[in-house]
């Protein structure tokens, strides 16, 4: 996939011909902003699109027009583009560094290029350590520090992609080679297969006769950059998206063993290699031994260690060392919630609010496509001006649309909800009769992200005990590598979500994945259902829905804790209106 990399090159031409100032025009900058948008969201490779279809298909994406139709041709041909060439060499300003740190637009960062001539992190570092910002107008001492904090935030962060990137370039991986018919077997293990937020690197195994020929083909493939290691049973490279990739050839009586130990996690095999040696066994990524050197699993699948050491084979979710082992032994295994349990999605949005271009009619087939019966439509609220956010006119506008559409729909229902913002004393963002028109509220905190713990916690709560609040959209706020979780005390979040029968959000998008697995953890213990949703912007987003599902299995949910795998009917009872 060319496409992450593609988005973010036009989104940096956008940010530089800004720079450019009065020689281009707005419509200009966002032209490329738009397309960066969309090719970022789209699920196949603009690459592929352009090679089946030419400039001419890649006109037909929403807001890709001539002249980055063929910056795209430009790009997937020489793997360059020279007018973004040019600007860099011009301002040799890393802008997609720079705003990579928490709280650093492409304003502040053009602004610190102006007055201080910084270019990219390392200058800002420098900037930082001579106090050379505070003295900045429009910055400060607190924003000073409030830099310095993003800068150590990205640097603890260290470098993992998002689970949203990483999976699909594995997969894509994975399928050219069962497509090449150069091996039996291929499947990705490692943090990708757990499921895990964010990835350090890819581990893929092979099965196959071509060891050498293999080999040969992964590090000429379009995907890779450069050879950091190659052998015939063991190759890393270097990928364009700027991921590590290991690649193992695993023998086939080894198989099942190695899919085992390359799953992890780490501190989950140590675990299971300790019970395997009190067990008299010998375990690693060749198989499972007996005391004579036999080997007890040969190459079968990878529950049968699980079950020659005693116990059930829990899903690759599971495997992260927090008691799993014991229930697999006790044979206590929650069976984890699916993909496929899914029946609807309860945080949508339309082109009535925010950034999203999708009609009701669009948002319908999309969902009926994937097998979803509903859809809740939950657009901004009125704070959320800068989202196009709705008052009450505009919420009626859109609820008799809702009406109507489902006049027209068959087997499909939509809801009628909003993304309600909780306000700084814990109010909602909507009117009385906005709230009875509603069939539930969403609610989420966006502004004020960094107030204090105490403030915090009383503000969610507060809103939580409103007796409005149905589901609690992103508890914490996160973005992941961008922005921290807002401080509040989560107990006593579930305890008042408990209280007040709401649902916790487990919002799918990559960047947010929101409440995550720990949440999760600590959530189900308080007893409380959730709801997965994509929050969607548009339909591609809809797939973010396995990221969601993953999150779930990643706490141990059950179909049953995860409200949007009941029917609709079942839904709205249980929201209680
Ligand atoms: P990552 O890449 O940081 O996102 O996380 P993983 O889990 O993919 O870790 P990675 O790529 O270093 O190794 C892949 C798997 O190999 C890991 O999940 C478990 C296994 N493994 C790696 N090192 C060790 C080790 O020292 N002992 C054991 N028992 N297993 C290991
Ligand atoms: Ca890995
Ligand atoms: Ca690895």
């Amino acid at each position: 996939m060319i496409n992450q990399k593609l988005a973010e090159i036009l989104g940096e031409i956008a940010d530089m011909l800004e720079l450019e100032g009065e020689k281009y025009s707005r419509f200009e900058v966002l032209a490329y902003r738009k397309a960066a948008i969309t090719i970022g969201g789209l699920q196949e490779d603009a690459g592929e699109i352009y090679r089946k279809g030419g400039v001419g298909a890649l006109m037909e994406l929403p807001g890709i027009g001539k002249s980055i139709a063929g910056h795209i041709e430009e790009y997937v041909k020489t793997g360059r583009i020279a007018k973004y060439d040019r600007l860099k060499k011009k301002y040799k300003l890393d802008i997609a560094g720079l705003t990579k740190i928490q709280g650093m637009g492409a304003k502040k960062a053009f602004k610190l290029y102006e007055k201080l001539g910084i270019r990219n992190v390392q200058d800002l570092k420098k900037a930082l350590a001579q106090h050379r910002i505070r003295d900045l107008e429009g910055f400060g001492e607190q924003s000073e520090a409030q830099i310095q904090k993003g800068i150590d935030f990205l640097e603890q962060s260290g470098g993992r992609m998002l689970l949203g990137a990483a999976l699909p370039e594995a997969e894509s991986i994975r399928d050219k080679l069962l497509a090449s018919g150069l091996v039996d077997k291929a499947m990705i293990c490692g943090s990708t297969r757990r499921m895990r937020e964010t990835v350090g690197d890819l581990d893929i195994l092979l099965q196959s006769d071509r060891g050498e020929a293999v080999m040969d083909y992964i590090t000429r493939m379009q995907e890779v950059e450069s050879t950091i290691a190659k052998g015939p049973t063991k190759t890393s490279v270097r990928l364009a998206i700027g991921l590590n990739c290991d690649f193992r050839l695993v023998e086939r009586s080894s198989f099942g063993a190695a899919v085992q130990y390359f799953t992890g996690s780490k501190d989950h095999n140590v675990r299971l290699r300790e019970i395997a040696i009190r067990k008299g066994y010998k375990l690693n990524e060749y198989g499972l031994f007996d005391r004579r050197g036999r080997n007890a699993v040969a190459g079968k699948g990878e529950e049968d260690i699980y079950a020659a050491l005693g116990m059930d084979c829990m899903e690759p979710e599971m495997r992260e060392c927090r008691g799993e082992i014991e229930l697999a032994q006790r044979h206590e295994l929650p069976r984890l919630v699916q993909l496929g349990d899914v029946a609807g999605d309860l945080h949508v949005h339309s082109r009535n609010s925010g950034d999203s271009s999708n009609s009701l009619e669009d948002i319908a087939a999309g969902m009926k496509l994937l097998g979803r019966d509903y859809a809740g439509i939950t657009d901004h609220s009125k704070s959320e001006y800068m989202n196009g956010g709705l008052d009450e006119k505009g919420y009626a506008r859109v609820f008799a649309e809702i009406d109507r559409a489902n006049d027209r729909l068959d087997g499909f229902r939509l809801l009628k909800s909003g993304e309600v913002d909780i306000l700084k004393d814990g109010t909602l963002d909507i009117s009385r009769k906005t709230f009875g028109e509603m069939d539930y509220v969403l609610a989420a905190v966006h502004s004020g992200l960094r107030d204090p713990k105490e403030k915090m916690t009383k503000r969610i709560v507060d809103a939580l005990g409103s007796g409005q609040v149905s589901v609690l959209g992103h508890p914490t706020g996160r973005l992941i590598n961008e922005r921290e979780p807002l401080q509040a005390d989560m107990d006593k979040v579930f305890e008042a979500a408990k209280d007040n029968n709401v649902v916790m959000e487990i919002n799918a998008q990559p960047s947010r994945l929101d409440l995550n697995d720990e949440n999760v953890l600590k959530a189900r213990k308080y007893g409380l259902k959730f709801a997965i949703d994509t929050d969607a912007h548009r339909i591609s987003h809809f797939q973010y829905m396995r990221y969601g599902v993953g999150m779930a299995k990643r706490g141990w949910l059950s179909r049953e804790d995860i409200i949007n795998t009941y029917d609709a009917k079942r839904v709205l009872k249980l929201l209680g209106r």
